[in-house]
Formats: C-alpha cells, sequence, structure tokens
C-alpha cells in the first residue's frame, strides 16, 4: 500500500523528534520528494519515541553488564534429560509426540528473519545452498523433512502447517523464492509467512537514529525474540488455534540437520516428567569452552539461557572434578513452545505484549553522512542494533525442560562462509552431513570408504524424504558400498 500523503503533519513532528534528541532525521527533507516525505513521515509517527529514548538510555549510552542474569545472580548448570533415555521412557514419549503430530496438533515454525551478514550472502538465508550435491537451499531440506514427517504420521488426513516468520529486509524475496519452487511439494494453503518487526539503527555513543537514506531511517530486524509479538500482530496466532494447533516446534533456518518434527522431544515437551508444556529445548553438549552457543542454566532457580558473549568466563570454563565442562549444555536453538504459553505471553501490554528484554549488539550499519550527505560505509563497528531473544522467554515458563541430543545427528549451521579453520560454514555443514548419513548407512549395512584421517573419503547428502533417521534406511534400497571419492545423493 503506497504511504499516506500527509507530509504537512511535520509541524507536530519535527518538535516531538528535538525533544527526544532525534531531530537530525529531518536534515535532508528540503530536499526529498512529496512522496519520500511522506514516507519518512509515516517510517517517524511508527517509532514509539518515548520508549526508544528510554532503551537509547539504558542500552546505548549506558553499556548494560553481565547480560540477563544479573551481578547478583545465582547460576547453576541446568539439569536436562539425557540421550540414553535415563529417568523417561524413550519409546512412551515418542509415541505420544507421534499421537500429537497426527491429530493435526503440532505446526513447524522457522525463524527466518535475519540478515545473514556473517556468511557475506544478500538474499534471505533459507535459499541458501546447503546440498552440496543437489544444490539444495536450506528451506528446502526443512520443507522436505516436513514432508516426511506428514506421511509418516498424518495418515488421517490431519497437516502440519509451517510458519516462517521474515522480516521487511527479505520477505517479498522468500515468498517469492517459494512460489517459483513450488512451495517444495507442500500446500499453499499450508505455509504462512509473517513479518517481525523492526527497531532503528542507533549511532554508537549517541543513539541517534541513523539515516539510510536521506528520507529513510536505518531498521533492523528485532531479533527473533520478535516472533512472539509477530506471531500475534500478524494473525499467525489466531490461524494456530483456528486450526486447532496446540504446540509450535520452532527451529532456526540455518541447519539443514534440524529434526524439524521431532515426535520423542514433542512428546517429551507436552508430557515429560516436570515439563508444563510451555516451552522446552534441545542441547548438545558444548564442543569447548568457547563455543558460540546459548548454555543452559538455571538463573535464580529458573531454567535460562545465557548467550555465549554473557555468560562469565569463569562459568564458561569451570570444570567438574572429571575434567568435563560444568556449563555443558549448549543451546542449538530448537524448542517447542505451546501456543497458550505464546497466547499468555501477549496477552495485555507492556512485558505481557509479548516484549523480551533488549540485548544490544555492536554492527557495521551504512549510514548517511549528516554533514556531506553522502552514504558511507563504515569499516568497522559504528552503530547498536537492538535484538531481542525467544529464549529470553524460557524463565517465564512455569517450568522448562532440556533434551540432551546428538550433534552429528541433527546440528550443522551454516553462519560463516568457508575458510580454513572456521566452523559452522558450507563446508563444516557437509562434512556434518556426511559423517551422518555414513554413520546411518553403515547401520543398514553399507560399505563406507575412510582414508587415512578417519574421516569418510565421499561426499553424501541425504534427503529427509529418503530417511529422517537410521532406521529408514534399513527398508528400501540401499547401496552395498559407497566408492572411494564417490559424491552420492540420495
Ligand atoms: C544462535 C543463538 C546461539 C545458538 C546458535 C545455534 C542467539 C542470540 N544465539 O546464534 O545461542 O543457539 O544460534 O545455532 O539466538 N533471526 C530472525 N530475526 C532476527 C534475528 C535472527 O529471524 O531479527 C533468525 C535468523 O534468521 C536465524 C536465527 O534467528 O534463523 C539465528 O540468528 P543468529 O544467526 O543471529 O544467531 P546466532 O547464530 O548468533
Amino acid at each position: 500500500m503506497p504511504p499516506t500523503l500527509n507530509p504537512t503533519d511535520l509541524s507536530s513532528l519535527r518538535p516531538r523528534l528535538d525533544e527526544v534528541g532525534q531531530g537530525h532525521v529531518l536534515a535532508f527533507w528540503d530536499q526529498l520528494s512529496e512522496l519520500q516525505r511522506a514516507a519518512l513521515a509515516e517510517q517517524i509517527r511508527s517509532i514509539d519515541l518515548g520508549g526508544l529514548t528510554r532503551l537509547i538510555d539504558e542500552h546505548v549510552r549506558a553499556k548494560p553488564g553481565a547480560g540477563a542474569a544479573g551481578p547478583a545472580a545465582d547460576i547453576r548448570p541446568a539439569p536436562f534429560f539425557s540421550r540414553d533415555g535415563r529417568g523417561y521412557d524413550r519409546a512412551a514419549m515418542a509415541a505420544k509426540g507421534a499421537e500429537l503430530i497426527r491429530a493435526g496438533k503440532v505446526a513447524a515454525f522457522t525463524v527466518a528473519g535475519g540478515q545473514g551478514s556473517r556468511l557475506g550472502y544478500d538474499g534471505p538465508k533459507g535459499c541458501f545452498v546447503a546440498g552440496a550435491i543437489t544444490g539444495k537451499p536450506l528451506f528446502a531440506f526443512l520443507a522436505e523433512w516436513i514432508l516426511a514427517a506428514q506421511r509418516r504420521h498424518c495418515t488421517g488426513g490431519a497437516v502440519i502447517p509451517w510458519y516462517i516468520m521474515t522480516s521487511p529486509i527479505n520477505h517479498a524475496a522468500t515468498v517469492d523464492f517459494f512460489r517459483k519452487h513450488a512451495f517444495f511439494g507442500l500446500r499453499e494453503h499450508d505455509v504462512m509467512f509473517f513479518q517481525q518487526g523492526v527497531m532503528p539503527s542507533l549511532e554508537m555513543g549517541t543513539g541517534r537514529m541513523l539515516l539510510n537514506q536521506k528520507g529513510e531511517i536505518a531498521l533492523n530486524p528485532d531479533g527473533h525474540g520478535g516472533s512472539l509479538r509477530a506471531l500475534k500482530a500478524s494473525g499467525a496466532l489466531d490461524d494456530l488455534e483456528s486450526r486447532g494447533v496446540e504446540h509450535l516446534s520452532y527451529t532456526q533456518i540455518d541447519n539443514p540437520l534440524v529434526r524439524v518434527i521431532d515426535p520423542l522431544f514433542i512428546g517429551l515437551h507436552a508430557f515429560g516428567p516436570g515439563s508444563s508444556g510451555q516451552m522446552s529445548s534441545k542441547m548438545v553438549p558444548k564442543a569447548h569452552a568457547g563455543e558460540k552457543v546459548g548454555v543452559f542454566c538455571t538463573v535464580n532457580g529458573r531454567t535460562s539461557v545465557i548467550e555465549y558473549s554473557d555468560l562469565p568466563a569463569e562459568l564458561s570454563a569451570a570444570k567438574n572434578p572429571d575434567g568435563s565442562l560444568k556449563f555443558l549444555a549448549g543451546s542449538i536453538a530448537v524448542h517447542v513452545i505451546g501456543v497458550k504459553f505464546i497466547r499468555s505471553l501477549t496477552s495485555g501490554a507492556g512485558a505481557g505484549g509479548g516484549a523480551l528484554p533488549w540485548h544490544r549488539a555492536e554492527k557495521k550499519v551504512p549510514f548517511v553522512d549528516l554533514k556531506t550527505g553522502q552514504r558511507v560505509e563504515p569499516s568497522s563497528n559504528n552503530a547498536v542494533k537492538l535484538e531481542a531473544f525467544v529464549f529470553d522467554a524460557i524463565p517465564l515458563a512455569e517450568s522448562s525442560i532440556v533434551l540432551e541430543t546428538d550433534r552429528i545427528e541433527e546440528f550443522a549451521p551454516i553462519k560463516n562462509a568457508s575458510a580454513p579453520g572456521v566452523a559452522d560454514s558450507p563446508d563444516t555443514c557437509t562434512v556434518i552431513q556426511t559423517h551422518r548419513a555414513a554413520r546411518w548407512l553403515e547401520g543398514a549395512g553399507c560399505r563406507i570408504p575412510y582414508n587415512a584421517a578417519g574421516e569418510p573419503d565421499c561426499v553424501i547428502e541425504l534427503s529427509p524424504l529418503r530417511a529422517c533417521e537410521a532406521g529408514d534406511l534399513k527398508t528400501g534400497e540401499t547401496p552395498k558400498a559407497i566408492p572411494a571419492g564417490a559424491r552420492v545423493a540420495m
């Protein structure tokens, strides 16, 4: 919809902007066309200037310390359900989870509004190639998992709807991509896109809103924590309720090995001992103390995630007497969230409106120089972005469970461009995909070639439509051996 042509309202906007120290956003007003003026005025009106001023005082002019936990917090390692099934019945929980899926009470939810700047990729991250052999994008891996889960569990005709959160930066490109790929075999009616909110990008030190163009304030997505608010604001929450969905299986877009719909995890979340069914999480044991993943802790007795950058160094390095890491449980950003819980968090205003605490991130944000009018690409961090994190909802649950899982089975994120020694890249993702496929194929009696270093001497890409777990390869046609140096997609 074109913006409302109402530039004369400037008379009320200018004093308000001056009052909160943001009058500079009108610096180029005289050079703007009528349309540009209307768009800028609209943008300014959409910003809660009073609220923003408070946030700037707290997060930009001041630099908050120890993150969410606060300095006096009692921080301990969070308990978790181990992979080997101690203390719970894996088969029974998986059966209960499968029953919920079969009854249409589970939807998939992917947060895909991020900017992918570390990867150096301009488009929506979900369009990035994750299949080394087929060239298949990340979105296709997730879509195929949903299709496979639907075929397996929804024999009575229910579906697994898929909700995808985009941002104004990548919404149109994401929807176009799905159209171009015929929704990867899913029904268009069952794939819902909605946009998350944005926040102004703020100049470091001063907190002034940066201009992206002379007539446009620089905005950034408000973090995956904005998803709760956006689910409500977009009508997606109403849609979930009208479909009878009770639980959302939450995953990020960057991990092609993610178990998008996992009956065991869903069952444990909904019925597991000690679970409130409100918000549950998966963890993998951290690879090393400095791994860049949030850590599950109890903070003053409540299950929480402390982001790696906020966990005091002495805690991330702390060891048990046997030498293992004390704070071992790394978050892979996989959750199940109860729909009723989201409704309760988003009812009312303020924190009740789904607002989670803000976190400060220092980034490079291009801006228009107010003196020269030239657009500048900064070479070092010049801006503060404010983002909310979805895991800050965990301590708001009455109780929350964590399930341990195996890294090779389900965690191979693509975050950084490939380079020697760099983790979480397309190259490391391909290696982990091959390891997992090799493990599963060996379990089905297939011989895998190994090199002198003990690494598989091949590349294997496995579609979720062929196998979502090891046992799936024991049926259908499975090769007896993979030749050395082969590149196989199945
Ligand atoms: C995230 C977790 C980290 C660990 C890791 C596992 C945070 C802050 N950290 O690290 O603890 O679990 O994942 O892989 O989450 N996104 C949006 N909108 C936004 C920002 C992000 O949709 O405004 C999506 C983004 O598209 C991606 C996901 O959230 O799917 C993760 O975002 P990230 O890349 O900023 O998080 P990362 O890798 O630092």
